[in-house]
């Protein structure tokens, strides 16, 4: 059984844009909790639970039918009400700390910055999903859409991947207005080598956690 160093759970979310080694440092980031003794609980959006999964699913997958943006926003929020509820708040709960590939930020960013949904949608609908819960640090890896596209370029594309170059630029740009307006988010720029990246990231948890232990 692990051991318990601190009470209450934290909840960390990795963001950025597609191929920029969200995945890739996630799990440098729950290796480097887990030697401290937290117990960490790793998971994704949208996804998560088998549900979420399902709609992920829907979501990604290529389709001739055009979908409306506000219709792709509300199945990423039906996926992240399910995921919310059933697993990061009951983790949290247990003291667990929740690490996530991808959170409200993303959709700021894709569907709010990419397809043109007025932010006050995506605001309204965190509201009525999460309420006050929002991750207590989120580290963006920030990237040019062609360095990290190129990352990925060997694999086959799914729906959103298949956007042009501009929708990811605007994406861009909203996750770095996001990262310039919330506090919680450290931006590391994830153009560089991955060892200069994950020195990056580590320096970023490192101090979390220094925060943490002072507030313990
Ligand atoms: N979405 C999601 C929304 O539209 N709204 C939402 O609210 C949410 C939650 C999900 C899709 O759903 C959309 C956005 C997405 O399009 P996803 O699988 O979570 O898709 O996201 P992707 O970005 O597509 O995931 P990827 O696996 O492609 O990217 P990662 O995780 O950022 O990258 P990673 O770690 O797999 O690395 C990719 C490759 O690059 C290498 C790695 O070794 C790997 O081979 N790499 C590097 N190479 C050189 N230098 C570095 N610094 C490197 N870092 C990693």
């Amino acid at each position: 059984m692990k051991r318990r160093v601190e009470q209450r759970g934290r909840f960390i979310t990795l963001e950025g844009g597609e191929g920029v080694g969200k995945t890739t440092n996630l799990r440098l980031i729950g290796d480097i909790l887990a030697r401290r003794g937290y117990d960490v609980l790793v998971t994704r959006e949208p996804g998560g639970t088998t549900l979420a999964e399902e709609i992920r699913e829907v979501l990604l997958a290529r389709r001739d039918e055009r979908v409306t943006p506000l219709a792709e926003a509300l199945l990423v929020f039906a996926a992240r009400a399910q995921h919310v509820h059933t697993v990061i708040e009951p983790a949290l709960a247990e003291g667990r700390w929740v690490l996530c590939d991808r959170f409200t930020d993303s959709t700021f960013a894709y569907q709010s910055g990419g397809r043109g949904l007025d932010v006050a949608i995506v605001e309204q609908l965190a509201a009525w999903v999460h309420g006050t819960r929002w991750p207590d640090m989120t580290l963006y890896l920030d990237a040019p859409a062609g360095t990290a596209m190129a990352r990925i370029a060997d694999r086959d594309h799914d729906r959103f991947e298949g956007e042009p170059k501009a929708f990811f630029d605007r994406v861009r740009a909203a996750y770095r207005e996001r990262a310039r307006s919330e506090a919680r988010v450290v931006e590391i720029d994830a153009s560089r080598p991955l060892a200069d990246v994950s020195a990056d990231v580590t320096a970023a948890v490192e101090r979390f956690l220094a925060g943490v232990a002072c507030s313990a």
